[in-house]
């Protein structure tokens, strides 16, 4: 099943590309079931876009950017060929948006930027700042391993949400001067001045935009791998997303959703409406 926005029926005829990674390898959650997200988002992506009026309608016609934009569901691929996909998806020129899977895959997929970017920032949305050095190539690694990469510039990017730091972490954003936007310190809930901060801090070089979907408060989000209370609303997370969706954004990944611990799917639901609000949006 495709996701339900997919209009175009190859790579070369569209503007976005949606890949899915069904691989939790990189994850140590006690929570198992990352893996089962991207077959989940797409069934839910058809279930509630699909509806009757006269005859079957597909989509749900939300803006005219939405009707215009064309994308391409290129299916589920493995993770070793993530950066060689999205490298190729990059040298055509489209706009990869990919479902995880565990955190660890955005490494891959920001390694498949390296050939086409001289500078890259990154909106980090994370329950958790990702920045274990200690231990390396697993999804509490992710920010240590991409800043590695000569193009990433952490001095532009920034991470929305911490709210479970390790102290190990807490240092390495000091010294590291990675901004981090925590609830605890400020209301995130305040769109118009969280995002003047973002657009200060990433505004004018190419952004890409990795969604944890544990930045988001277990009440509207249960379906996680590592839940952590008093996270940001769904409205706060989609009225951010539209506004970030305007600025220069290269690169899209959701990840972390679990459908096993899911209930209704409501975690789905909202991994497809931030999908929608982004292309509904986006320049
Ligand atoms: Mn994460």
């Amino acid at each position: 099943m495709k996701f339900a926005y997919n209009n175009v029926s190859k790579l070369s005829s569209a503007q976005y590309v949606l890949l899915g990674v069904p691989d939790e390898r990189g994850s140590h959650a006690m929570r198992k079931g990352s893996s089962l997200a991207p077959t989940r988002i797409r069934r839910v992506s058809c279930l509630r876009s699909t509806f009757y009026r006269q005859k079957k309608t597909s989509i749900v016609q939300s803006s005219d950017k939405l009707l215009k934009m064309s994308l391409f569901d290129a299916g589920n691929i493995k993770k070793s060929e993530v950066s060689s996909k999205v490298d190729l998806i990059l040298r055509k020129n489209k706009f990869p948006i990919i479902l995880g899977g565990d955190h660890s895959i955005t490494v891959e997929i920001l390694r498949g930027f390296q050939h086409h970017f001289k500078r890259l920032a990154f909106i980090y949305f994370d329950a958790h700042p990702d920045f274990v050095c200690s231990t390396r190539k697993y999804y509490g690694s992710v920010v240590c391993d991409i800043s590695d990469f000569p193009y990433i510039d952490l001095s532009r990017s920034l991470e929305i949400g911490v709210r479970e730091p390790e102290a190990e972490e807490l240092r390495a954003l000091r010294t590291r001067h990675l901004f981090s936007i925590n609830p605890y310190h400020y209301p995130i809930q305040d769109v118009e001045k969280t995002f003047s901060i973002i657009k200060k801090r990433v505004g004018g070089i190419p952004v890409y935009i990795s969604l944890d979907m544990d930045v988001v408060d277990p009440a509207f989000a249960p379906g996680v791998s590592t839940p952590v209370p008093g996270g940001i609303s769904s409205i706060t997370l989609l009225s951010l997303l539209r506004r970030i969706a305007t600025l220069r954004i290269v690169g899209f990944d959701i990840v972390e959703v679990c459908p096993t611990y899911d209930i209704q799917n409501m975690t789905s639901h909202l991994a497809v409406k931030s999908i929608v609000e982004f292309l509904g949006t986006a320049k």
